[in-house]
């Protein structure tokens, strides 16, 4: 069965950025409680940014569990990057993506890797990105390990990386690389931008897939655009997909509205 999340975003330089809920961690999860979902999604500016021991028990109070960590402050505040050229600053972001498995470990959370992943440049062509880019996935993947996690990867449209956009570019990088205990995410809204049809997508990614970002074609909340929800369904069942679909969404028209128009559409969809 598909569980639903949503997320919250504590990143103060993310406002405006998709995410449903903002600000507050007690208010979010107890909004999520309240709406039905079952997880939250978190994406923290770094990982001593959340009150561990106030996250467990808000868990424990509501039954909920934790989908997922973000990575992206990484990026977003630090400008780090797995595959930047400068060794050190490469250092630095695998070095914060093993606090954020850290944190995320904690809760049985896997931590995502999106933005972290960095683009290719003049200055560093495409297969070498790939090479170093598959080697730090291999290295986090492995890091992962010892809280019985996968590491995510989140394949993105070609505004954010020009390294992975569709589903089979992600499935050709772990595959190529033999990179293990790393799954896909998919994304609804760059793949609605990336992939021939999304349902196709949905199929080559296949096996690979461990994480879906619920949202319609203009990144709002899933029943607020064109998106053709049918055939996305009919996918995720033929490739038994069993984990989250995780509401990343603007908060349009607002925050709660936002959830709750996620959480009917999920029921309609999946239950
Ligand atoms: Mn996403």
């Amino acid at each position: 069965m598909i569980s639903s999340a949503v997320t919250i975003s504590l990143v103060e330089q993310a406002r405006g950025g998709p995410f449903v809920l903002w600000d507050d961690l007690a208010a979010g999860v107890r909004t999520a409680k309240e709406l039905g979902y079952d997880a939250v999604e978190i994406f923290a500016p770094g990982p001593d940014a959340v009150d561990r021991a106030e996250l467990k028990s808000l868990l424990e109070e509501t039954g909920l569990k934790c989908a997922a960590v973000g990575t992206g402050a990484g990026m977003v505040i630090n400008k780090l990057s797995l595959t930047d050229t400068d060794p050190g600053k490469r250092q630095a972001a695998i070095d914060f993506v093993k606090s954020m498995i850290d944190f995320g470990g904690e809760f049985s959370a896997p931590a995502i890797i999106g933005s972290m992943q960095g683009r290719w440049t003049a200055d560093l062509p495409k297969d070498e990105a790939l090479k170093s880019l598959g080697a730090a996935l291999i290295e986090l993947g492995k890091y992962a390990e010892q809280y019985n996690v996968p590491l995510i990867y989140e394949p993105l449209n070609r505004y954010e990386t020009n390294l992975c956009n569709t589903m089979a570019d992600g499935v050709e990088l772990l595959e190529s690389q033999s990179i293990s205990n790393v799954v896909l995410l998919a994304d609804l809204f760059h793949m609605n931008i990336e992939e021939t049809t999304i349902a196709q997508g949905l199929l080559d990614g296949g096996k690979h897939i461990g994480h879906v970002h619920f949202v319609d074609s203009n990144r709002r909340p899933a029943g607020n655009g064109h998106m053709d929800y049918a055939p996305i369904v009919a996918a995720l069942k033929e490739i038994d997909y069993s984990d989250y679909a995780s509401a990343e969404a603007f908060a349009w028209p607002d925050p709660t509205a936002a959830a709750k128009q996620t959480i009917e559409k999920f029921n309609e969809l999946f239950r």
